[in-house]
């Protein structure tokens, strides 16, 4: 019989084992498999950890997300085909949940698929080796708990281990000197920790938008973002300035490059991540950039110069949930033979279309429709229950524009599901004055 790893039990991993178990409930044979987790529980990076450089067993800590942490993007742009926030919650909920709701949401799903069993916890994955011979790959698992190593043989393996934990860290003259915190975005846990504190943020994505945002929310005396290409510019508060990048540090005092300083009590580094696989041999090991058409994926999920492995979610995100589904049914079918792969040549000249493409696209709307295509190229293939992607593109669209109007207030907007077609409920507390962000107080709509 043949054997599937699965790596990872987050969103993705989650949606490859659904895509299994949805076969096997329509009667197909699938193959035997077996999903390694290194937390003890599901859910990835939506599974919160309260702990910051190593977890249980002395291995870097996977969790990111932090406290307060509402969705940074409407909930119907990420909903599942096959099991709708209504089926779950018994009623329609607000547009932007808090963590704890979604990850309700993901294990809701998973638990009436009942996979768990699939799934070994505390299993961290510490080698993975390709042999041509035989034409198997060989797993060395550490169960982190038992603290024994085995070894098992599969026929494909695919990797669903993330790629928002491993931290980018820069240097700048003076870090060592510096008369406060410095942190990376990967161990912000609590905003209350700079309450009363005049914080500088590099970097101006996600993280530095939202983490500014928290620390605003919970009482920080000011916000500084340094950027290093060009600024956000979103219309902030008053004690938010968006200034030119950072030069150095001395003491308590950030120089910026166009000459300017301001003393600062924290600096929080929201430089991104890193795709980080120390796990694997540098000829399975996928080398990219973080950006919507990986290298060295065809289809953006077969690892080209070994086909029988396969990674899932390594793009850079404006779809989620919906798209990593498509992705584990379309990987799901091609290795049960439903879908045939092309020789090497075609593969790689995918890969070099779909780089060609998103080079040439213009602005943010017009990368949200490249990986709303994207994911619908992959539903099309399979049985995946389709689902109207231009409207989730729509609902993006129309959450960018939420953001340019007020970036304090767009969580307090909402948009209608693509799946069952209703418009989510006005929430009943404004994001600004909303501070628990428990699933009970969320729900109380
Ligand atoms: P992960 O969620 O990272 O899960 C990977 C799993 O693999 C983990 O459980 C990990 O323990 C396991 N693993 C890793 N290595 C090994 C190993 N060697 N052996 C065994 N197991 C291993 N997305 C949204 O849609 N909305 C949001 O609001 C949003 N907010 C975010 C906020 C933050 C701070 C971050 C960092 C990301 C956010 N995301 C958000 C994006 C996020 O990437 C996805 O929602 C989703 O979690 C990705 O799922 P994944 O399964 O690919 O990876
Ligand atoms: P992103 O989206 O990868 O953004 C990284 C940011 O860090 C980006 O603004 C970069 O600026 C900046 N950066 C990177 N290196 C540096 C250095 N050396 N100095 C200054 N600034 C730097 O990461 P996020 O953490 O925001 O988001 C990742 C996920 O987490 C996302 O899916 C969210 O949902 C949550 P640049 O524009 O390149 O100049």
């Amino acid at each position: 019989m043949t054997r599937v790893a699965i790596i990872g039990a987050g969103p993705s991993g989650l949606a490859q084992l659904r895509a299994f178990q949805s076969a096997k409930a329509a009667g197909a044979e699938i193959p035997e498999i077996v999903c390694y987790e290194a937390q003890a529980n599901w859910g990835g990076l939506w599974n919160y950890s309260w702990r910051t450089g190593t977890d249980e067993a002395g291995f870097p800590n996977h969790g990111s997300m932090y406290r307060y942490l509402w969705s940074n993007g409407p909930k119907e742009g990420l909903e599942f085909a096959d099991y709708s926030f209504e089926e779950h919650f018994g009623k329609q909920i607000a547009s932007y949940p808090p963590r704890a709701v979604l990850f309700d949401y993901i294990e809701g799903r998973v638990k009436k698929a009942g996979v768990r069993d699939w799934i070994r916890f505390n299993n961290r994955v510490r080698d993975v080796r390709y042999d041509e011979a035989t034409g198997k790959f060989s797993l060395i698992v550490r169960d982190t708990v038992k603290d024994a190593e085995t070894t098992e043989e599969f026929d494909n393996v695919i990797v669903a281990s993330g790629h928002f934990s491993t931290p980018n860290v820069p240097y700048y003259p003076g870090f060592e000197s510096f008369k406060g915190r410095i942190l990376h975005a990967h161990d912000f846990r609590d905003a209350l920790e700079f309450a009363g504190q005049d914080i500088l943020i590099l970097g101006t994505s996600y993280s530095a938008e939202d983490i500014g945002s928290q620390c605003w929310k919970y009482g920080c005396r000011s916000v500084t973002v340094a950027h290093r290409t060009a600024p956000m510019g979103y219309k902030w508060p008053e004690n938010w300035a968006e200034v030119p990048a950072l030069v150095r540090v001395e003491g308590k005092t950030a120089h910026f490059k166009d000459g300017s300083s301001r003393d600062v009590d924290a600096i929080i580094l929201c430089t991104g991540y890193k795709h980080h696989f120390p796990f694997l041999p540098d000829d399975l090991r996928l080398k990219t950039a973080n950006r919507l058409a990986t290298a060295d994926l065809y289809k953006g999920v077969v690892y080209v110069p070994n086909p029988k492995l396969f990674y899932l979610g390594m793009q850079d995100q404006w779809f989620t949930f919906n798209m990593f589904d498509a992705q584990a049914w379309w990987v799901r079918d091609c290795i049960m033979g439903m879908i045939a792969l092309p020789d090497r040549a075609t593969m790689e000249a995918d890969v070099a279309a779909r780089v060609a493409a998103e080079d040439a696209l213009e602005d943010d709307y017009a990368c949200i429709w490249y990986q709303g295509d994207y994911t619908k190229e992959l539903i099309d293939e399979t049985d995946y229950p389709s689902f109207d992607v231009e409207g989730a593109c729509k609902a993006f669209k129309e959450w960018k524009g939420h953001k340019k109007k007020d970036i304090m207030k767009f969580r307090d907007n909402s948009y209608k599901s693509v799946i069952t077609g209703t418009m989510a409920p006005k929430h009943h507390t404004p994001w600004k004055d909303a501070l628990d962000d428990g699933l009970e107080t969320y729900l109380k709509n």
